[in-house]
């Protein structure tokens, strides 16, 4: 058995929140001008924490910001944000995800989640699943984003395990950068499927089951 856990991002793993996110940094671009965010800008957002997110989406405006100001267009861009995490309920969680969640605990596997997000037990307890994983490490908890591996490593020191027992599953370049920068072997969904670092090409998260057997 080659590995005893996984730690699991959230945005793009486990939901899809990341359509949110562009939704909530597309309004919050209009309200200051820029009208030229596109999806492939909110590409680039994937996995790092929400001041580089939003450092990203001013490279669009012709404008200087002082820190004050980006702090409170964060906070109006998470005000969005939270407003459209209010609609999700368990049915947001889809079939394949939950089976396969299910499936694995019931394997014994530990399971973890690591995330930039700081939503990220509001997003889980949405989604039902506020008690479920062994070890929930979120942005609030770590002082450097993806890619440097932080986060990872302190979910897998909440599990009591070294990283070559955990496999990360993730969905950003930068993600898959910050799990094999701390020793992890990673999982990739969508464009983490073709990363240089990603050990095991996910083609759907059920593929998770065959390689965790
Ligand atoms: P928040 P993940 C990341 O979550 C998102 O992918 C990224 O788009 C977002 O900027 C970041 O969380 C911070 O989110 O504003 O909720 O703190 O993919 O690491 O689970
Ligand atoms: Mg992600």
């Amino acid at each position: 058995m080659k590995f005893k856990a996984i730690i699991f991002d959230l945005d793009g793993v486990i939901c899809s929140t990341d359509e949110f996110h562009f939704l909530a940094w597309k309004q919050l671009a209009d309200s200051i001008g820029i009208t030229n965010f596109t999806r492939a800008d909110g590409d680039f957002q994937r996995g790092v924490s929400r001041m580089e997110s939003l450092e990203i989406l001013l490279r669009k405006s012709d404008r200087q910001f002082s820190d004050e100001e980006k702090l409170a267009l964060a906070e109006q861009k998470n005000c969005i944000y939270r407003q459209m995490l209010g609609t999700m309920s368990e049915a947001d969680l889809s079939e394949n995800v939950r089976t396969t969640l299910v499936a694995l605990r019931k394997s014994g596997k530990k399971l973890a989640i690591g995330s930039s997000s700081k939503n990220t037990m509001y997003i889980l307890e949405r989604l039902g699943f506020g008690s479920f994983f062994d070890a929930v490490v979120d942005g609030n908890m770590i002082s450097r984003g993806k890619p440097d591996p932080e986060v990872f490593l302190k979910a897998a020191e909440r599990l009591g395990l070294p990283p070559e027992d955990c496999l990360v599953v993730e969905d950003a370049a930068v993600g898959v950068e910050a799990g094999a920068a701390g020793g992890f072997s990673v999982a990739g969904l969508g464009e983490a499927a073709g990363c240089e670092k990603t050990a095991y090409p996910l083609g759907t998260f059920a593929d998770l089951l065959a390689i965790m057997q």
